[in-house]
């Protein structure tokens, strides 16, 4: 047995140090670091239960070990084994082919790698695929809402350090569930109740496992946030709670921005935003009267047709109340991109500088929103048309909105889909050739996680798992087989981390952790203050309320589970696909906890879809409001649809974000 270092790159903020066991070839043991010594100190010595199983997923039956062709329908998962070169040319192929017939822009690649280390996310793909034309697939699924909400206010300002929360007086944790998706947060704000008898706010549509030990929890309706906090703006200014020393110096927009809070009163905000006007004020009197407060603000918030509204308006807030400038104070939505990753230095050195003879083009025929992949597949107007779908990194076929359309799409004759991945996801079932990806495991990457100040080695820590190659060297291959320059595309991760991290020496450059925001560290905008009112061509100078649709009665949340990170582990089988419901909508239905029922909805202009699934009774979540996990695999609902054939592939007020929570389904006893 070999115990030896590394660090975890998947999709949580987390980032943890990792000491793994290894036996003979094996992977037999996935812990923490130990605390003391750890790269990482958010890490704390624990790490979550599902990375606790990864060598279990490394060498489960679903890993994919060879490339794989297509030889049953689309969908069926039926495949023979093919070498690494039958299927380089095949892809190769089509491409040329795809190309020719439609040009460049008819190949998407759809590269996400939200779960890779820095080289499987920004390494050679993206810049093969640009060298070649082909349509870019914006990063729109999650975080860009309310990323650019915070540029809005903010600017670049990093995120207040999670490690910093235990000096705080107050803690707002809003739209975020730390208990699932941010694990190492929540021991921090206990030691600040223990320690300073630091207060906890929660506003979350569910009594969530931070919610059940806050001492005030507003429960919210899911999109209303940005009337709650334009409420407590004006509560703030008629109690004395604006901070006037603290906007006077570090703010823009203020009196603006309070006449916009103007209409909602507390009255008005409780009605629309379901929570008791009793509960707001108490939120309000915290905010003026307590300090250090931190903000905790999440993903959660972001997801429906208010999102960007929401975050802008919950950053004012925190903005108006002056909850800066002090150990334990500030707001925390991610790290932001400190890591002094130069991606132009590693584009030039593999594409060549532009304009150089020789150099390769850095030009997307095109940019498709990532959110609208089923529209883009299944509607024959689109020109040129998806001929070639590269997935990479991504399992749309589960995870993207309007999944039936999203379905449809992949069933198409004449597409052809390569996926590049670890196992045989749903997607990949449709796939026409399937390539086995490394993990984390097996190739030397460098993690940087998007709620720690920290970037850590992740080096192999054991021999390939069967045929499995990086992405780096599969784009490699494919320049090559494309005519591009060999030694320009070679993928080893040392010469493409020394290119990138040059910069800085070679090693990454991580802010420094534990910097106080707006007294160590100041936004990018105009004078260095909050912009509490944009300016920017088709965003509304104010944060703006649009109501929800009503179309069926209840709203479907699907947020982060313990079982899975977005869709990976799901093979694993821990996560159902069962439906929770309060008691008083259950009731109403006549239905009990087990029954068989069918999730009624509609997404994306498609027809009525229905999931028959089981139904849990859940005191946690609000009336009105059912939830279903997301990440689910199709085997979990017995194949076929999911949550996401409820979500709607209608775009977020800001950046083209998802609003997968803006659902809206029926739930009644099944057949
Ligand atoms: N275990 C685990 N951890 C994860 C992930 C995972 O899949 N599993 N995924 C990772 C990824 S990709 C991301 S982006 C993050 C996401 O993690 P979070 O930022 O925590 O986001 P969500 O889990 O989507 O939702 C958080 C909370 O927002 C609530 N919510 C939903 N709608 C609203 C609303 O309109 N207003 C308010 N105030 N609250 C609302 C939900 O009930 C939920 O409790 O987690 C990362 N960490
Ligand atoms: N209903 C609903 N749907 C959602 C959300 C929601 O809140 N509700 N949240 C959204 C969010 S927050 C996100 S981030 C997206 C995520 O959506 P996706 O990115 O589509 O889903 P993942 O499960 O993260 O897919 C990652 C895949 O990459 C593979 N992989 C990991 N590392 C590597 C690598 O290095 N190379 C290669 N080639 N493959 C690798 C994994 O095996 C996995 O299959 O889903 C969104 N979908
Ligand atoms: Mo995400």
């Amino acid at each position: 047995m070999v115990a030896r270092r590394t660090a975890c790159p998947l999709d949580c903020p987390d980032g943890c140090s990792l000491e793994v066991e290894v036996v003979g070839d094996r992977l037999v043991k996935v812990d923490a670091a130990p605390a003391d010594g750890a790269d990482n100190p958010l890490t704390q010595g624990f790490i979550c239960a599902k990375v606790k199983c990864h060598a279990e997923r490394v060498f489960g039956p679903d890993r994919v070990l060879t490339p794989l062709v297509r030889t049953g329908p689309k969908g069926s998962g039926q495949f023979r084994t093919a070498s690494w070169a039958e299927a380089l040319d095949l892809i190769v192929e089509r491409v040329t082919d795809a190309a020719a017939r439609f040009g460049p822009g008819s190949v998407v690649p759809y590269l996400y790698n939200s779960s890779g280390g820095m080289l499987a996310k920004k390494g050679l793909t993206p810049l093969l695929w640009q060298a070649f034309g082909a349509s870019e697939v914006e990063h729109t699924i999650c975080a860009a809402t309310a990323c650019n909400a915070w540029e809005l206010v903010l600017g670049d300002l990093p995120g207040a350090d999670l490690l910093d929360v235990v000096h705080s007086r107050l803690v707002v944790v809003w739209g975020a569930n730390p208990s699932i998706s941010n694990t190492h947060f929540p021991p921090l704000v206990q030691q600040a109740r223990r320690d300073n008898d630091a207060t906890l706010v929660v506003v979350d549509p569910r009594r969530t496992g931070m919610a059940k030990r806050a001492d005030l929890h507003l429960a919210v309706r899911p999109g209303t946030d940005v009337v709650l906090a334009l409420a407590l703006g004006r509560w703030l200014r008629d109690h004395g709670g604006v901070d006037t020393a603290f906007v006077e110096a570090h703010a823009e927009g203020v009196d603006e921005y309070l006449a916009a809070c103007e209409p909602w009163t507390l009255g008005r905000a409780a009605d629309e935003c379901g929570v008791d006007a009793a509960d707001i004020e108490r939120l309000g009197t915290l905010i003026a009267d307590e300090q250090p407060a931190f903000w905790r603000v999440g993903f959660g918030m972001e997801r429906n047709r208010n999102g960007g509204s929401s975050h802008r308006a919950v950053l004012a807030l925190a903005v108006l109340a002056g909850s800066f400038g002090r150990r334990g104070s500030g707001v925390h939505l991610h790290t932001g991109h400190s890591i002094g990753w130069d991606a132009d230095a590693l584009a030039d050195a593999v594409l060549g500088p532009p304009g150089e003879p020789g150099s390769l083009g850095r030009h997307h025929a095109r940019v498709l929103n990532q959110n609208q992949l089923g529209a883009d597949l299944t509607e024959a107007t689109l020109d040129p048309p998806v001929s070639v779908l590269f997935v990479q990194g991504a399992n749309p076929a589960i995870m993207n909105p309007a999944q039936a359309k999203v379905q449809a799409g992949l069933a198409r004759d004449d597409l052809f889909t390569v996926v590049h991945d670890q196992v045989l996801t749903d997607t990949a079932r449709f796939a026409d050739v399937v390539l086995p990806a490394t993990t984390h495991f097996e190739a030397d990457d460098l993690a940087k996680p998007y709620g720690a100040y920290t970037a850590q080695a992740t080096p192999a820590v054991i021999p390939r798992v069967g045929e499995s190659r990086t992405n780096d060297e599969l784009a490699a291959a494919l320049a090559v087989r494309l005519g591009y320059p060999a030694d320009r595309f070679d993928p080893s991760p040392g010469r493409l981390l020394g290119l990138a991290l040059a910069a800085s020496g070679g090693s990454p450059a991580v802010d420094p952790p534990g910097r106080v925001l707006f007294r160590d560290v100041f936004p990018d905008t105009p004078g260095g203050r909050a912009q509490l009112i944009a300016s920017l061509d088709g965003v509304a100078p104010a944060p703006e309320y649009r109501p929800p649709g009503a179309a069926r009665p209840l709203t479907l949340l699907t947020p982060a589970n313990h079982h899975t990170i977005n869709s990976m582990f799901g093979e694993l089988g821990a996560v159902s696909a069962d439906v929770r419901m309060h008691p008083d909508d259950a009731r109403e239905r006549a239905l009990a906890d087990g029954d068989r029922v069918a999730v009624v909805g509609d997404a994306g202009g498609a027809a009525a879809v229905e999931v028959v699934t089981t139904l849990r009774i859940d005191g946690d979540l609000r009336p009105g409001v059912v939830m279903m996990p997301k990440g689910a695999w199709s085997r979990a609902s017995g194949g076929g649809l999911g949550a996401n054939a409820f979500a709607p592939d209608a775009l977020s007020d800001l950046a083209g974000g998802a609003t997968f929570n803006d659902a809206r389904v029926e739930v009644t006893a099944a057949e």
